[in-house]
């Protein structure tokens, strides 16, 4: 196969993935394709999301936390696209029957102030938010065990399949030092703080506007952006109630039926 035909056969065969909840084997188990090229899959493959009419409204962050990385066995920072289908209402609920084999983990959601078109440093990230919000992430890989390569995971945009986003507040406060916990069914399930994330959590909108440029991607105004998980993920299982508290931020909730 030629390779942009091969980049879209590897894309359709995602979206199908995702659209019919079924696994499927790690791309890299058949073909090797570059870190450039599985940007480019991703792109495809939310490009045929779009054209069954679901819009673009973000960006996730992914590995930027040691926990995440020992996790997963992946140690880059990878970057992945939220689409409008994608959002559970905070307090909502989801069903168990449209996804995989999810996992939940909680996140911190910024809203983007104005267009990131060029590399930012952390001085200058402040700048660029709008506000912030507690925010849970639901992620679901496409490849069978929850098992991929660096390229595996960025070609199936980053396993995100879901998310939540509890009350923005304004963004006029430090994110750093936020102690984080997520309760499943009354009982702390994970626990960490908004340091784990690159230090700051602000230095994932510095990574994201470096992986942006390098891939030809902006962020535009009103962007919601995902900083990437503090602690490890956990499964979800039917009838699941998660409640996640942050300090200062306050708490986001949804339950599987
Ligand atoms: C990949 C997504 C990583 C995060 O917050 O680090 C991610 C995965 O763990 O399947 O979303
Ligand atoms: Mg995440």
């Amino acid at each position: 196969m030629e390779s942009e035909e091969l980049l879209n056969h590897i894309a359709g065969k995602l979206d199908k993935a995702a659209y019919d909840k079924k696994a499927i084997d790690q791309i890299s188990n058949e073909h090797a394709v570059t870190i450039t090229q599985a940007y480019q899959i991703q792109k495809k493959s939310i490009n045929q999301r779009l054209d069954r009419d679901e819009k673009m409204i973000g960006y996730k962050m992914g590995f930027t936390s040691r926990a995440k990385m020992e996790q997963m066995g992946v140690h880059d920072i990878i970057w992945g696209r939220l689409t409008d289908k994608m959002e559970i209402q905070n307090n909502g609920s989801t069903a168990l029957i449209d996804y995989i084999h999810p996992r939940v983990e909680p996140e911190i959601a910024f809203k983007i102030k104005k267009p990131i078109h060029s590399i930012i440093n952390l001085e200058q990230v402040h700048e660029y938010i709008e506000a912030v919000a507690p925010a849970l992430e639901i992620i679901d890989s496409r490849y069978q065990n929850f098992k991929f390569s660096l390229e595996d995971v960025v070609a199936d945009n980053c396993s995100s399949s879901g998310f939540v986003i509890g009350d923005w507040q304004k963004a006029d406060f430090d994110p750093r030092n936020i102690v984080i916990k997520m309760t499943i069914n009354g009982t702390i399930s994970q626990e960490g703080n908004s340091n784990a994330i690159l230090g700051n959590p602000y230095e994932s909108i510095t990574e994201a506007s470096k992986m942006m440029q390098k891939y030809g991607e902006e962020i535009p105004a009103g962007a919601i952006m995902l900083a990437g998980a503090a602690t490890s993920a956990v499964f979800l299982k039917n009838g699941d109630e998660i409640s996640t508290s942050f300090e200062k931020l306050g708490t986001v909730r949804f339950s599987v039926k």
